[in-house]
C-alpha cells in the first residue's frame, strides 16, 4: 500500500551565477516543503564557505573541492531520505556531473537558475560585480572566470520574468509530477 507520508531523498542542485537568485528561491522552496510536512536541508555556498569549506578560495581547484564536499554531504543526507537543496555557483560541468554520479541520476535534479549576467550585474546585491569590474576581485564568475551552463538540466528558470514564488511553483510541480512529493491536498484528503 502506498503511503502519502513516505519520504524520498532527492537533491535539488541549484547552479547559476552569483546574484542569480539561488539562495532566494532555495529559501522559498525550503519553506514550502516544510509547510508540506517534508524534511529538507539546505547547503548554501555562502554558508558552507563559513564552515565546511572555510579557507577555500575561488581557483578551479578550490571550487571543485568546495563542490565535492557539498556533494558528499548532500549524498549522505539524500540516501537517508532527507531531501537537500544545494545552492552554490558550481560553475564547472564536469564537477556537477561528478556530483550527479555520486548522488545517482534518479535523485539528482539539476536546476539552472539562468538569470543572465546583465541582470545579475544590474542587481549587484552584494556589490561584488562592481568590484570585479574594477579588478578588485580576481577570478569572479561571469566576469573573469568561467561559468559552464548545464546542457540538459532537469529544470531551467530565468528569474528575470519569474518571482521567487513562481520559481518555487515550477520546482514543486516537478517534484509532484515525478513522484518525489505527494500532490498538495492528498495528505489532507487521506486523513479526512
Ligand atoms: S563555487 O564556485 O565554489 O560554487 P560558491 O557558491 O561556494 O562558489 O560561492 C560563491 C559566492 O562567493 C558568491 O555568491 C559571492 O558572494 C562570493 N564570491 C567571492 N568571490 C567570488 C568569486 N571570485 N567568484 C564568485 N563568487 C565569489
Amino acid at each position: 500500500m502506498s503511503t502519502t507520508t513516505e519520504q524520498k531523498g532527492f537533491v535539488l542542485w541549484f547552479t547559476g551565477l552569483s546574484g542569480a537568485g539561488k539562495t532566494t528561491i532555495a529559501d522559498v522552496v525550503e519553506a514550502r516543503l516544510k509547510h508540506r510536512g517534508s524534511k529538507i536541508e539546505v547547503l548554501d555556498g555562502d554558508v558552507v564557505r563559513t564552515h565546511l569549506s572555510k579557507g577555500l578560495g575561488f581557483s578551479r581547484e578550490d571550487r571543485d573541492t568546495n563542490i565535492a564536499r557539498i556533494a558528499f554531504v548532500a549524498n549522505l543526507l539524500a540516501r537517508n531520505e532527507v531531501p537537500v537543496i544545494t545552492a552554490a555557483i558550481s560553475p564547472y560541468r564536469e564537477t556537477r556531473d561528478a556530483a550527479r554520479d555520486l548522488i545517482g541520476d534518479g535523485k539528482f535534479i539539476e536546476i539552472h537558475i539562468a538569470t543572465p549576467l546583465e541582470e545579475c550585474e544590474k542587481r549587484d546585491v552584494k556589490g561584488l560585480y562592481a568590484k570585479a569590474r574594477a579588478g578588485e576581485i580576481k577570478e569572479f564568475t561571469g566576469i573573469s572566470d568561467p561559468y559552464e551552463e548545464p546542457l540538459d538540466p532537469e529544470i531551467k528558470i530565468d528569474t528575470t520574468d519569474h518571482e521567487p514564488h513562481d520559481s518555487a511553483d515550477i520546482i514543486l510541480e516537478y517534484l509532484e509530477v515525478n513522484g518525489f512529493l505527494a500532490p498538495a491536498g492528498e495528505l489532507e484528503g487521506a486523513l479526512a
